[in-house]
């Protein structure tokens, strides 16, 4: 099937360099222990050599100094020990690796402290191979700057995925958990490939169906997949209901500070870890959207962390508590409250009271994946606490994967924010990675934007997010640039033409797609509900506090403290009087710190009304350009991926222009100011 094998594709290696890697490492592999991890790394590594030579490697235990790769750990493989110093074989932590080629050939090694070192060690060393990297004299130590490498699956025992844009759940099918799990098994090489080390499988909103998991009847089918991510080194968590005490426990409330509801979790959760011992732990979505809640009973969210957190201590699972909790019943006449305000309102008085193994699960914005959001104020905000960001590599907002959003500089972008929590150099990245405010966990999560469609992610190109999840997680200093040459070698090749084209379309997509959708950081001007296409005033009169403020003379939400909500006074300084300030806000969010006339000048000297218009006709021009550009590489990229890739620009380009169109005659409606350039219909 056309883009399933996605960037694990590995084509065939040109004659002049199969002969050259023959020559490093002959055609045989060095294993000499026991280990599952080692197993799967072994096998990842035949396989990958297999595709990339054309002939099957031979497994050796014992060797005579021939040429071969090595490949173990340093407490179970002596040959793969003796090539470290001690002092080399220290700087290796738990998850990391070392590769080293010998200058004059003859022997790779790739060691780790562990079988999962290895397993990372060995996706490193065919990823150099694919993207044609030198060997010779490779020497690398790597270890992943964060902890928590985690994907949450939005998925439901129905077997539809919310969010979902990729056709529907590998997980679960019509109510059952699927019972073939060859799919989830390449998902999961997918996920190791790149680093993930955690996945949540299902959806945060968890309603009856998926409460029945922790049950006696469904958790033998849970095990099975738990086993499946964890021969690739990847930690299974469930997504919990806060009810489920009362749901499925018979107790008559979920009270966190009953004991026996406490000692309801202290069971379940033993019993969980019967069935899987490497179990993570709980992702929980409370007292948000409708779903339940330690509010109820008068409790905050520490209490509730802190109650199943108290139940996995034992087992050394932790509670992934999630951050997006908000009034999504407001009144949208009141216009001082600001959902952009609530995690921080929530949250900061709870600092320093959640146990150690508790981590609150931030989204990168404060409202909620837009195309454009400043950071989340939180994460300068506790330095007593874990925290983990949380990004949406499903497209919700960014075109649901029909159009191309390539989100790493999106992504990169809020982790270097610096937050100054501890001067300058407070970035976002430092934060998480634990190394800011010396927190005992973090990392990094995403929203999948995985499905059981042929191609995984619908748009052939969104796998680069998925992709570019993982790489940035493990290392958080690769640029966006590198991110997508990489990705686009190991998926199509070595192609100049190919490579240059596809990586300068990823890199344009965020800001076209932004131009001709939600400039100058405007918000929620989407379709209701399934937030595909434009809708003006959709969500401006709704409960869900998503507002733009467009009227006759101006748009734009006032976040000042001086005359507005008040949000920009929950960063620190510089960055509390940067947004305080008009003429000092950034462009680019201009409109969701302040409401300013039509006619207020940006930095360009264009007015905003002007710059509505032109950026949307500019983007819907570069998205037709983005096709243009793709129809260059017909016949260098196979037919397959060339007509599934193609297809989608199409239906971008097309849509593009309605969002242009229905967009300015709305603006030039609610301003009554003409486009100069007379392009706008009325
Ligand atoms: C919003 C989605 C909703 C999710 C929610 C969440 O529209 O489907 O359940 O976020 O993150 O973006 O919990």
């Amino acid at each position: 099937e056309p883009g399933y094998a996605a960037w694990l594709g590995r084509e065939r290696l040109t004659d002049s360099a199969r002969l050259a890697l023959k020559a490093t490492w002959g055609q045989a592999l060095h294993v000499a222990e026991d280990d599952p991890h080692i197993e799967t790394a072994a096998a990842e590594l035949a396989d990958g050599l297999t595709k990339l030579m054309g002939e099957r490697p031979a497994r050796i235990r014992a060797s005579d100094g021939a040429p071969c790769i090595v490949l173990g750990t340093f407490g179970g493989s002596a040959k793969a020990a003796a090539a470290f110093h001690a002092a080399e074989r220290a700087a290796v932590g738990d998850e990391g690796y070392r590769v080293r080629v010998r200058e004059d050939g003859g022997r790779i090694t790739i060691a780790g402290a562990t079988g999962r070192g290895v397993l990372y060690g060995v996706f490193r060393l065919l990823r150099m191979i694919g993207t044609g990297a030198a060997l010779a004299g490779a020497d690398l130590c790597e270890n992943p700057a964060n902890e928590l490498r985690m994907i949450n699956q939005w998925d439901n025992a129905d077997g539809s995925v919310e969010r979902g844009y990729a056709g529907r759940s590998i997980f679960y099918r019509d109510g059952e958990i699927v019972r073939d799990l060859s799919r989830i098994r390449d998902y999961a090489r997918l996920l190791a490939s790149v680093g993930v080390n955690a996945i949540a499988i299902n959806n945060v909103n968890v309603h009856r169906p998926e409460t029945l998991f922790m049950t006696e009847r469904c958790l033998p089918r849970i095990a099975r997949i738990a086993d499946v991510f964890g021969a690739y080194g990847i930690r299974l968590f469930l997504s919990v209901n806060y009810a489920a005490p009362i749901e499925i426990g018979g107790l008559s409330a979920a009270d966190p500070l009953d004991p026996e509801v406490r000692a309801w979790w202290r069971a379940k959760t033993e019993e969980i870890y019967r069935s899987m011992p490497d179990f993570g732990g709980y992702l929980v979505k409370a007292d948000s959207e409708f779903r339940p809640g330690p509010f109820t009973y008068g409790r905050d969210h520490a209490d509730g962390a802190n109650m199943l957190a108290e139940a996995l201590q034992p087992f050394g699972g932790l509670v992934i508590w999630r951050c997006f909790v908000y009034n999504c019943k407001q009144d949208w006449r009141d216009r001082k409250t600001d959902r952009a305000r609530a995690a921080f309102d929530h949250f900061t008085p709870l600092d320093g009271r959640f146990r150690d193994n508790v981590v609150l699960q931030v989204k990168n914005g404060p409202m909620d994946f837009q195309v454009r959001e400043p950071v989340s104020p939180l994460f300068g905000a506790m330095a007593h606490t874990n925290l983990a960001i949380e990004f949406q590599a499903t497209q919700e907002y960014t075109g649901q994967q029909r159009h191309l959003c390539y989100l790493v500089p999106q992504w990169k972008e809020a982790l270097d924010f610096d937050t100054r929590a501890r001067g300058a150099g407070s970035t976002v990245k430092r934060v998480v990675d634990r190394s800011l405010f010396g927190t005992r966990h973090g990392g990094f999560a995403a929203v999948s934007n995985i499905g059981d469609d042929a191609n995984w992610t619908g748009h052939l190109l969104a796998q680069a997010n998925l992709y570019g999840f993982g790489r940035l997680a493990w290392d958080p200093e690769l640029s966006a640039e590198g991110i997508a040459e990489e990705w686009t070698r190991l998926t199509f090749g070595a192609d100049d033409l190919v490579v240059r084209t596809v990586r300068a379309m990823l890199l344009d997509s965020w800001s076209i797609y932004e131009s001709y959708t939600a400039p100058l950081g405007v918000g929620w001007m989407v379709k209701p509900n399934h937030h595909y296409g434009p809708d003006v005033d959709g969500y401006e009169y709704s409960m869900w506090g998503t507002y733009h403020f467009a009227d006759r003379d101006g748009i734009g939400v006032d976040r000042t403290a001086a005359t507005g909500t008040g949000y920009a006074r929950q960063y620190r300084e510089p960055n509390a009087s940067q947004y305080e300030s008009l003429e000092r806000t950034p462009d680019e969010l201009l409109l969701f710190f302040h409401h300013v006339p039509y006619t207020y000048r940006l930095k360009s000297g264009k007015t905003v009304i002007q710059h509505i218009y032109d950026s949307r006709f500019e983007g819907a021009e570069r998205a037709e350009a983005l096709l243009d550009s793709w129809t260059r590489l017909e016949r260098r990229v196979d037919d397959g991926r060339y007509a599934q890739v193609k297809a989608r620009l199409e239906e971008q380009a097309v849509h593009a222009k309605e969002w242009r169109d229905v967009l300015n005659a709305y603006f030039w409606r609610k301003s009554g100011i003409p486009d100069t350039r007379g392009r706008v219909i009325y």
